[in-house]
């Protein structure tokens, strides 16, 4: 059995604009490991997510060869973004 172990730690931040909502920012940046040892080219995806609709994918990356990555994107929305981390072995 493969035991995965996240470190992730989720940063978000608004800017207010004065037409069609708010622009907010987040990012993630983590290191993934299995047993141990760097886990190498996980898919990793940062959404926000919605209640009526789809999810948004704000970004998308790879854990690079120390299976660290690191992600930043944007939506801009009326009410406050909900960042999502998703992991993909
Ligand atoms: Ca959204």
């Amino acid at each position: 059995m493969k035991t995965v172990i996240i470190f992730a730690a989720i940063l978000a931040y608004s800017i207010a604009l004065p037409t069609f909502g708010t622009l907010q920012s987040a990012g993630v940046m983590g290191r993934l490991l299995c047993q141990g040892k760097p886990y190498v080219n996980a898919k990793v995806k940062l959404y926000d997510i919605d209640t009526l609709d789809v999810d948004d994918l704000m970004a998308e990356g790879k854990s690079d060869k120390n299976g660290e990555f690191r992600l930043v994107g944007n939506e801009t929305e009326y009410t406050t973004i909900d960042p999502k981390l998703n992991v993909n072995f």
